[in-house]
């Protein structure tokens, strides 16, 4: 080992150490600290067993807790007295059984219990011991048959008791066991055992003749029967109503004078029913009222002046209906209508003109789950536009494919809009200028709208300098980018979960100064070095809680983001070093190999191309002016003396015909390249004669020429090659000129025989011969050499 990487192991032990034990994280193993609240925690759908692991490494300091959803099963002494400043405990949906007593020790100071949704079939009378503050405390559903004497005799300052959903059969026990509890306000026993409780099933309400029967009358509740009918002035006998409750029975038939004389009724439910149609008249007489309940009905059409004379009302609530449409005076004389809900009807476009009527007054519009849907992006209303005061708007969830296309104009003048819900339309298109005008706004819910916003674009947030609370959740998005995030100064709680982030840009992160809680669960953070800051960040910083960020797995390999080893990327010189050596010794060992195994190959494939290229080129000139020699011949210096005295007398001076030959020490052009001659010559000729030796075969530029000749051969189809051999080669030695070969093997081709007196005519003949037919196919078979 050197000196250098000595260092580096120790740097990289030093690095270990300090990222080793993530005890400064600001993240919780199996609990989420409230963004809002930072004493609240929920600890929910964690799959514990053991109330120890859940909440082991929550502050001393917790006042809310929220632990329902798990499997806890059986409550120990001091489960929770670590926490002593506890003040609402839920424990609802573990599946417990039991509960020790001293459960709740250390408690004193808890006000509300859940126990709902679990299997509890026995309290003992010591089970709530020390919950001298309890105020509130729930044991709906479970499997109690009894109540011990003594069990709530510590819960003095009891006020609500919820026992409903049980199996309990004594009503004078449970009498018993409260009549101690002296500030008991409520006790639910409904859905038990207790045998002496009925239901009324009324099924019409009549009319009432004659003077008032009840003037004080102020509440009268008919909820839970099968009212079908309410008949014309039904509740004469109680002028003096105020609350009126006639939620869930089977109202179908309401009459148009059914709520006469009601001018003092504040709250008026009617949901929960099968109420069909309104009435100019049904609601005339209603003046005071303030609440106006038509959930869950069958309503398709709101008339012009239904609710002509509700001046008071602020809240209208007509969701879950049939409503296709308004009229346009459908809203008139609400002047005071604040919220409105119209979610889960069948709206399908909104405008401007049945709003205009509640502009003034109007701060929540709920239009959820209608079917609202835009197919171009630009629209020239904006629905919303003198909505001035409104507040909340929702429109997630629009059937059945959502929104899709947010026209650029769809938010104009919303400027008091505080919260916005698009979650779940499926947007494909949202311009950078939507959310302009909405510069108070502080949630924004985009999530689960997938289909399509890989990434959003550059700007689209810039005016939301207040916006605290962005929820980015299953929206498909690959990467951050500043330009997206640049403006929110203000968000303090960001929702990425199940995005396609691979990783996260630090400035991005580090840009949004106001932040407390990012959410990353699902995300395929990879457990590489893009992400090393944000392991080192995430687990030393003390302002952002990441959300159960122990629990991020790495998602190509076992292991978890927050322990994953980064010393590589701390490492080191040694390794860039090596790193930039390498890669430069490879290449100057591979390079003289290459360059002398390859060199001849390069440069043939150049010339070659370079040949076909001018070759192309020439050939728009006439195919006749193109030759300028009938053959050139190539051949081996050392052969000179049998081309001059042999070749070029019988082929250029006999005749006739007699032949133009090109030579190259006579007929190259001066001070031209070499090659280019060559090349040239090649190409002016109609033939090219290689006068082959065993000096011919090691010359360079011999087989320079052979193969420039011979692509002719096999790429042009034109016959040009004739071979002359003037000595007899063995097949073994021609092995290592493959090329040569090659070309013997697909021609025939001429020996110069041993006996040269005897044939001399005979070959210059044969040659003759290739030459005069140029052009015409040549034989297929050897010319055998004469002895
Ligand atoms: C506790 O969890 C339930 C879900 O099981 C949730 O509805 C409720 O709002 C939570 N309570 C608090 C105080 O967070
Ligand atoms: C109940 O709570 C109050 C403060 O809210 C506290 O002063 C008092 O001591 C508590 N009672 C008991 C018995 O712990
Ligand atoms: C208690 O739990 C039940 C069941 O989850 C829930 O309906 C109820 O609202 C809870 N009450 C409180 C005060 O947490
Ligand atoms: C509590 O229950 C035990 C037995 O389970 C009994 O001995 C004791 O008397 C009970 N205390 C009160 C106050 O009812
Ligand atoms: C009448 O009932 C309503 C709700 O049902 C309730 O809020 C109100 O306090 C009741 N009024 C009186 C006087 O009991
Ligand atoms: C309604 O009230 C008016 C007076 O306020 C009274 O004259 C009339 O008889 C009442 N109608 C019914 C049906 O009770
Ligand atoms: C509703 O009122 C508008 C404007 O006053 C009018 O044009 C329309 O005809 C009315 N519709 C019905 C059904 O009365
Ligand atoms: C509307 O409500 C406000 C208070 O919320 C009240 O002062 C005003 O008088 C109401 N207007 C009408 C027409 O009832
Ligand atoms: C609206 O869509 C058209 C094409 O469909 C496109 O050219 C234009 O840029 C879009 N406008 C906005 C504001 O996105
Ligand atoms: C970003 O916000 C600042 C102040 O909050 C504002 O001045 C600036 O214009 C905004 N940037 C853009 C591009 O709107
Ligand atoms: C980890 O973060 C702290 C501050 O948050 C910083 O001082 C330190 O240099 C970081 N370590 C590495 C290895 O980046
Ligand atoms: C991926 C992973 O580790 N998931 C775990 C997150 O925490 C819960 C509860 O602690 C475990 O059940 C999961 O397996």
């Amino acid at each position: 080992m050197t000196a250098a990487s000595h260092l580096h192991a120790l740097q990289a032990l030093l690095f270990s150490v300090l990222l080793a034990p993530p005890a400064a994280s600001y993240s919780y193993r199996n609990c989420i600290e409230n963004p809002h609240d930072a004493t609240s925690f929920n600890c929910i759908q964690r799959f514990q067993h053991s109330v120890d692991n859940l909440v082991a490494d929550l502050p001393r300091g917790t006042v809310s807790l929220n632990v329902s959803h798990n499997q806890i099963s059986a409550l120990n002494p001091g489960a929770f007295s670590h926490l002593p400043r506890l003040a609402s405990l839920r424990l609802d949906y573990n599946g417990l059984e039991v509960i020790q007593d001293g459960a709740f020790e250390g408690l004193g100071l808890l006000r509300s219990l859940n126990l709902s949704f679990n299997a509890i079939r026995h309290l003992c009378n010591g089970t709530f011991d020390g919950l001298h503050n309890l105020t509130e405390l729930w044991l709906t559903n479970n499997r109690l048959a009894t109540v011990p004497p003594g069990a709530f005799s510590s819960l003095a300052g009891l006020e609500r008791l919820y026992l409903d959903s049980n199996r309990l059969e004594g009503f004078s026990e449970i009498v018993e066991e409260i009549s101690g509890l002296g500030r008991l306000r409520v006790l639910d026993l409904c859905i038990n055992r207790l045998k002496s409780i009925e239901h009324n099933l009324l099924d019409t309400l009549n009319s009432c003749s004659g003077a008032p029967a009840f003037p004080n009358l102020v509440n009268v509740t008919y909820r839970y029967n099968r009212i079908l009918t309410v008949r014309d002035h039904a509740f004469g006998y109680a002028p003096g109503l105020r609350w009126l409750q006639l939620n869930i029975n089977n109202i179908a038939y309401l009459g148009k004078h059914a709520l006469t004389n009601l001018t003092q009724l504040l709250e008026l439910r009617l949901d929960n029913n099968l109420i069909t149609d309104l009435f100019y008249s049904s609601f005339q007489d209603l003046e005071s009222l303030q609440t106006l309940n038509l959930r869950n009905n069958r309503i398709s059409v709101i008339f012009n002046q239904t609710f002509h004379n509700l001046a008071k009302l602020r809240i209208l609530d007509l969701g879950g209906n049939k409503i296709t449409h308004f009229a346009p005076m459908a809203f008139a004389g609400l002047r005071n209508l604040t919220n409105l809900y119209l979610d889960r009807n069948n709206i399908k476009s909104v405008f401007g003109e049945v709003f205009r009527l509640v502009r003034q007054t109007l701060k929540i519009l709920d239009l959820q789950g209608n079917m609202i849907r835009f197919i171009k992006n630009s629209t020239r209303v904006s629905p919303f536009v003198k909505l001035t005061m409104l507040q909340d708007l929702k429109l997630q969830g629009q059937r059945p494919y959502g929104i899709t296309i947010v026209p650029h104009t769809f938010f104009r003048g919303l400027g008091s809009l505080r919260s916005l819900y698009l979650s779940g339309n499926g947007i494909t298109v949202l311009p950078e200028d939507t959310f302009d005008d909405l510069v108070n706004l502080e949630f924004l819910s985009l999530d689960n709208s997938g289909m399509g916003i890989n990434n959003l674009r550059p700007g689209i947030f810039k005016s939301l300098g207040k916006l605290r609370n962005l929820n980015l959740e299953n929206m498909g998005v690959q990467s951050l980018s500043r330009e997206v995030f640049r403006n929110l100064t203000g968000l303090q709680t960001l929702v990425l979960n199940r995005n396609a982030l691979p990783s996260l840009d630090e400035e991005v992160i580090l840009s949004l100064t106001s932040l407390r809680y990012l959410d990353l669960r699902g995300c395929p953070l990879t457990c590489t070095c893009h992400n090393t800051w944000l392991q080192n960040w995430s687990s030393t910083n003390q302002k952002v809680q990441v959300v159960y960020f122990q629990n991020l797995s790495c998602p190509d390999r076992p292991g978890y983001l927050y322990n994953f080893d980064t010393k590589v990327c701390y490492l080191d010189f040694g390794m860039y070093l090596f790193a930039s050596t390498c890669p430069a010794v490879i290449l100057l060992t591979i390079l003289p190999m290459l360059y002398v195994k390859l060199y001849w190959r390069f440069r043939y494939s150049y010339y070659i191309f370079r040949s076909w290229f001018n070759d192309r080129w020439r050939r728009a000139d006439d195919e006749d002016q193109r030759y300028k020699y009938d053959a050139f011949i190539s051949y081996n210096s050392a052969d000179e003396g049998w081309v001059l005295q042999e070749l070029l007398p019988n082929l250029e001076l006999r005749g006739p015909p007699s032949f133009k030959l090109c030579l190259h020490h006579r007929d190259f052009e001066l001070g031209r390249n070499i090659v280019d001659n060559i090349v040239d010559s090649i190409y002016c000729s109609r033939k090219t004669l290689c006068v082959v030796s065993r000096q011919f075969l090691l010359s360079e530029w011999c087989s320079l020429e052979i193969q420039l000749a011979s692509y002719r051969l096999f790429h042009e189809l034109r016959d040009v090659l004739i071979l002359v051999f003037l000595e007899r080669i063995p097949e073994r030695e021609l092995s290592a000129y493959h090329k040569m070969r090659k070309v013997m093997l697909k021609k025939t081709y001429i020996e110069w025989p041993r006996d040269p007196e005897g044939v001399v005519l005979g070959v210059f003949g044969t040659s003759r011969h290739f030459l005069g037919v140029a052009g015409a196919q040549a034989p297929h078979k050897k010319a055998t050499p004469r002895q």
